[in-house]
């Protein structure tokens, strides 16, 4: 798939296409509102990580009424037949378009089909899907695989031939984060002598990573984890409190690869209970409105719209948290 990168000015440039593009919403959708706004049904996951806040307020500033939106938001708790419902309702609610952030990259293929069929045209930010790229107009968000290549390249880097004990705390199973996130860095660590010890999904919620790593420690000991490789901040913030409770430090005795870079990540590598994270960036809402109306409008847009992403050792953290956006 051939892929394009946006930088930060690139970003810009294809948000301010968008706005001069700006369309009204003639193309038969009976959504609420006067034909200058733009109804949109955003169907979210839910509401799981410091990330996931972001990305919502994010879009929610996107599409606001000042920038010529009515939005209909819908979070679905991380219930991927929820979502699919919120999706049929905004088809039978007759929306302009649908921006979806897919909790599962499986079992789109139905209810895309039912949107293109009512002309409405759907947007997909953050997440992938599996279903064929006809069945939506556009994507906008992060190279999942790479964040995973990223992590993985410290940890081979970091640990390379020492015999290193891993235990991996996965994102959401069927999610493109956690598919993706865990192929990256398997490729990334081949031919080192790291070992996974035991996977299990914490969700992407801090609760999640608490009570899985308390489930690790129990079974391996403190002693028996050399490294932590979580796939976002939350889950290694949960693994935190657990390690912290069972009498371990997190960053020393158990060193910690996460990814996202939010706030409280940042703050926690700083600190070095985190050793180093690859960012995500959730900014999206104003590239995912741009795409919304250069589609109405007829542009021509691509399939996919890839936001690049940094990575932060401690000291480096150190030298951005202030200005960091998120
Ligand atoms: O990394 C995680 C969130 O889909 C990229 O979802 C997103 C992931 C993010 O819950 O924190």
């Amino acid at each position: 798939m051939r892929k394009r990168f946006l930088s930060t000015i690139a970003l810009a440039g294809v948000a301010a296409l968008g706005l001069a593009a700006c369309s009204s919403s003639d193309d038969g959708g009976n959504g609420s509102g006067d034909g200058d706004t733009i109804t949109v049904g955003f169907a979210q996951t839910g509401s799981e990580s410091g990330w996931r806040s972001a990305n919502t307020e994010s879009m929610k500033t996107a599409f606001s009424a000042e920038n010529g939106f009515e939005l209909v938001f819908n979070a679905a708790d991380n219930d991927p037949a929820a979502q699919i419902t919120a999706v049929r309702n905004f088809i039978n609610q007759g929306v302009d378009a649908i921006v979806i952030a897919p909790i599962v990259e499986d079992g789109w293929d139905d209810v895309l089909q039912e949107a293109k069929d009512a002309g409405i045209p759907v947007i997909l930010e953050d997440r992938t899907v599996s279903s064929s790229d006809d069945l939506y107009a556009s994507w906008v968000g992060l190279d999942f695989r790479t964040e995973g290549v990223y992590a993985g390249e410290w940890a081979a880097e970091e640990f390379g031939d020492t015999p290193t004990k891993m235990v991996v705390l996965e994102g959401t199973t069927g999610s493109a984060p956690a598919n993706d996130r865990a192929d990256g860095f398997n490729e990334a660590i081949e031919g080192t002598a790291i070992e996974t010890i035991d996977s299990q999904t914490g969700d992407f919620t801090r609760d999640g990573g608490k009570t899985v790593m308390e489930g690790f420690i129990a079974k391996y000991g403190i002693d028996g984890i050399d490294l932590l490789y979580a796939h976002n901040d939350d889950m290694g913030l949960g693994a935190i409190e657990a390690i912290e409770a069972a009498g371990g430090v997190p960053g020393v005795d158990i060193k910690i690869v996460t990814i996202d870079a939010v706030k409280d990540g940042m703050q926690a590598l700083v600190d070095g209970k985190i050793n180093y994270i690859v960012e995500c960036n959730p900014l999206l809402g104003e590239l995912a409105a741009g795409l919304v109306k250069d589609v109405l409008a007829g542009e021509d847009v691509d399939k996919s719209y890839y936001v690049e992403d940094q990575k932060f050792t401690q000291e480096e953290a150190a030298e951005v948290i202030d200005s960091r956006l998120y």
